[in-house]
């Protein structure tokens, strides 16, 4: 197979110089260049913390620091010297501060004190631990139901935060448990449920090692893993094919120089990732998969006609899966004028991916947010699924199915309770060990939630971690939810819009990052766990002073609400959060898969918790591997606003300088952008549609049609490479045109990524 290819300049590559000047950039401008530097060295290494950026796997051998521009990002943001402290809230009222933007927030530093909100001064004013605990617990049990509270959580939270917060909320009586997971890869966990009979990827790092061809669908790694690319370069070296489907032309997946190749450094090169870039239509991708296994049938039956032996595993279908001949049916009965119209792809472009396939022995398929967040999202990863099922991709070394996790615990935060539909064992195991009966109703997920709060139900709402009031659709109508409430808390490092929509009664309780120290009263520094995208479970410990002598660890503060709301009779809260080995001895007890959890995370690089579709043991309902088969969607957004004159498809993405509502910087180097996130990407050809020349500025109005008007002002139109009657600009600022009514199928996430819109010259609605 091919050499990679070497490419003589230096600052067309994702990664490289580039990444490096940048990183020096963000550690200077965080105000903490020396201990930022030192402070990343120990990210990810077995006697170090976790990286917060991404939930992109740790090597299993060799301790050298895999380099990553975001992760540099993401701890220098935490180990700033910069500091909110009570003063600063006695110069800025909360409405003033409302109008502050997200980078602006979150760029004054970190939080040092417990603040309640003060509602005569509108400010918020330093308060006491205990004084918060306890008027929290008694707002809590004044609730005449506990179903009437929300317990948000954001996946950065760890292992031991989230059970321990789990528990409490279970004692004190709900599974309202909406959380980040609702919004990202909900999709994925439902469907892998139904497929393989786990909700998680199959893969492991080493996988990436072995496999011959790698499908990357729907994800922007340059920016969003960009530890994955080292993967994925490594894998293209060795002579692996890379085929993604992406609408847009992301730089980072098409070439990438690796700061760690020092000769690669030198030369100025770089190496092409992707041997093959499809520019997929937005929401085509399930049309591109089943196109794809169209053509592989079509290769079997044909070999099959030769004499020759079958494309298919056979072996594998006939032991492991259920539901192949209706699957193969769908597929038959599917018409390639559709596969092509809703891929937007040809006929013979999905030949030659077919044939990467069948020329691979050893296939992976990654995927993110271009495959989640859509309507038929967990349709299109049942085909996913499928797909890989034809030539036994899936339990075998170099293949399998992988969801690429967004937050670094997302994954260990689901693991470990965080579900507001948790599962009957799960429960029971609880029950036994605690001897009082958990809740069975299930709770809410983010959009009930926000239903309930919007119409009363709701009447408290409590963050661990996250950014609610930005993160979730409809902005407008979340900052009324949250300011109908009696209760608002949040639990944080830094300010954020969300503790700027207070209730009536409204904290935000600062915490310990995940790279400070964190020691209990004996002095004994504690540890925390993680479960990255393949289920390695391993331990973080922060190395850094925290920012302030005030904070509190997450499991600290929750131990304190805790004891304030149900008491200590059932659980001794300060003793758990004491001494974290006590968390993790109850999550051995009730959670499978943990047994001599103390003992094993503090090997280096931890476990890996038990994957019943990576050996090829199916807990599905059937006992196996088990074949959807789903119809395509009768029409994509896509479809209809290619079919209606002046109305587009948008996409909400991120920037190379975000993580999510955390805003790092203006720019987004790999797309050209600087200084400005008021920006829609359009193909050139569109402009005229629009009326609007390159420069322009363009207001952007929501077209679902849910009685609800939705316009985000003034963004500056850029021509880009992106398909015709499809549109891109940045989450969170577009948030306001992403309508809470519409959500995916089974998942109920938020379809972020196909929202139907049309456009008008900024001060013409003014003028007209
Ligand atoms: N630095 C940094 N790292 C992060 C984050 C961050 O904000 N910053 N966020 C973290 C989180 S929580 C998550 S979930 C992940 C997100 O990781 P990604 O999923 O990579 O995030 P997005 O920026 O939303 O990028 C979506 C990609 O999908 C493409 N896409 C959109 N629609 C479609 C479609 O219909 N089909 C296909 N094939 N492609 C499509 C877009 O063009 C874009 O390249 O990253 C995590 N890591
Ligand atoms: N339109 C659109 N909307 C989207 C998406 C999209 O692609 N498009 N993506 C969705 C996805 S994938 C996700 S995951 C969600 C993200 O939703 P969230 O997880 O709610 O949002 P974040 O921006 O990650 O949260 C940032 C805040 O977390 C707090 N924080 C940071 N570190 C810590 C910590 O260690 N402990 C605590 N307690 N707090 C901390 C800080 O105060 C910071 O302001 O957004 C979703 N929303
Ligand atoms: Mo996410």
């Amino acid at each position: 197979m091919g050499k990679p290819e070497f490419v003589g300049k230096k600052s067309k590559a994702a990664g490289g110089w580039g990444a490096l000047r940048s990183c020096g950039k963000k550690l200077l401008a965080s105000g903490a260049p020396l201990s930022g530097a030192v402070t990343m060295l120990k990210a990810n290494q077995p006697d170090g913390f976790d990286c917060p950026g991404c939930a992109w796997g740790d090597p299993e051998h060799g301790s050298s620091f895999e380099f990553c521009e975001n992760g540099v990002k993401a701890v220098a943001w935490e180990s700033t010297d910069k500091r909110v402290k009570p003063d600063f809230f006695r110069a800025h009222t909360v409405t003033e501060l409302r109008q502050w933007s997200d980078y602006d927030l979150e760029r004054q530093g970190r939080l040092t004190h417990p603040l309640r909100y003060d509602r005569a001064s509108d400010r918020y004013v330093q308060a006491s631990w205990d004084e918060a605990f306890s008027e929290i617990g008694k707002i809590l049990k004044g609730l005449d139901s506990p179903d009437r509270a929300e317990f948000y959580t954001s996946g950065r939270a760890s292992n031991e935060a989230a059970y321990i917060y789990q528990l409490f909320v279970r004692l004190y009586g709900t599974n309202n448990f909406p959380d980040c997971s609702n919004m990202c890869h909900e999709a994925s966990g439902v469907a892998l449920e139904q497929a393989v009979g786990i909700g998680k990827g199959t893969v492991m790092l080493e996988d990436f090692e072995k496999a011959d061809a790698i499908f990357v669908i729907g994800q922007n790694p340059g920016t969003n893993h960009p530890r994955m690319l080292g993967d994925l370069r490594r894998a293209a070296v060795r002579g692996a094919k890379i085929a993604v489907f992406n609408p847009v032309r992301e730089k980072g997946l098409e070439r990438f120089a690796d700061p760690q190749d020092k000769l690669e450094m030198i030369m100025g090169g770089s190496t092409a990732i992707a041997n093959a870039y499809y520019q997929v239509r937005v929401g085509g991708d399930m049309a591109a998969v089943r196109g794809m296994a169209k053509a592989v049938f079509a290769a079997d039956d044909a070999a099959l006609a030769a004499g020759q032996p079958s494309i298919l595993d056979r072996a594998f279908l006939a032991q492991h899966t259920s539901g192949f001949e209706f699957y193969r049916a769908s597929v038959d009965a599917t018409s390639w004028e559709q596969i092509e119209d809703q891929s937007g792809l040809s006929h013979a472009e999905i030949e030659e991916l077919a044939e990467i396939y069948i020329r691979s022995e050893k296939t992976i398929c990654t995927w993110a947010m271009g495959v989640t967040q859509h309507r038929h999202s967990v349709a299109t990863i049942r085909e996913l699924a499928n797909f890989l099922f034809l030539r036994g991709n899936v339990g075998r070394p170099g293949t399998g199915l992988c969801p690429v996790r967004g937050h670094s615990n997302v994954q260990g935060d689901r693991t470990v309770g965080i579900n507001e539909k948790p599962p009957r064992a799960f429960l029971d195991a609880l029950e036994k060990e605690f001897r009082v009966p958990m809740p069975r109703r299930h709770g809410h997920n983010v959009l009930a939630a926000i239903g309930a709060m919007l119409d009363g139900t709701a009447q408290a709402f409590i963050g661990l971690g996250g950014n609610f009031a930005r993160a979730t659709p409809d902005s407008p109508l979340i900052a009324k939810a949250l300011m109908n409430q009696k209760l608002t808390v949040s639990i944080a490092t830094k300010l954020n819009h969300s503790h700027l929509l207070p209730g009536e009664v409204s904290y935000v309780l600062p915490c310990l990052g995940r790279t400070e120290i964190d020691r209990n009263s004996d002095g004994v520094a504690q540890i925390v766990t993680v479960e990255d995208s393949m289920s390695m479970v391993h331990g973080s410990g922060g190395i850094n002073r925290p920012a302030s002598p005030e904070l509190r660890s997450e499991i600290g503060i929750i131990a304190g609400i805790a004891e304030a709301t149900v008491g200590s009779e059932t659980v001794d809260w300060k003793g758990l959060a004491h001494h974290y080995d006590r968390i993790r001895d109850l999550i051995a007890r009730t959670i499978p898969g943990f047994h001599d959890f103390n003992g094993r995370v503090r090997k280096p690089r931890g476990f890996r918790l038990p994957n019943g579709a990576a050996e090829r043991i199916w807990n599905t309902r059937s006992g196996r591997a088990t074949f959807s088969s789903c119809e395509l969607p009768t029409l994509t957004e896509h479809q209809q606003a290619l079919g209606e004159r002046g109305t587009f498809v948008l996409q909400t993405f991120r920037s190379h300088d975000q993580y999510n509502t955390t805003i790092y910087g203006l720019d987004d180097r790999y797309r050209g952008i600087y200084g400005e996130r008021r920006i829609v990407f359009v193909n050139p050809e569109d402009l005229a549609e629009i009326g609007a020349s390159a420069g322009d500025r363009v207001d952007i109005i929501g077209r679902h049609e849910d009685g609800v008007e939705r316009i985000a002002e003034s963004f500056r139109v850029v021509p880009y490479d992106l398909p015709r009657g499809s549109v891109a600009g940045y989450y969170p600022e577009l948030n306001v045109l992403v309508p809470i009514s519409s959500a995916g199928e089974l998942s109920d996430t938020p379809t972020s990524k196909s929202v139907l819109v049309s456009f008008r010259l900024s001060g013409q609605a003014r003028a007209a």
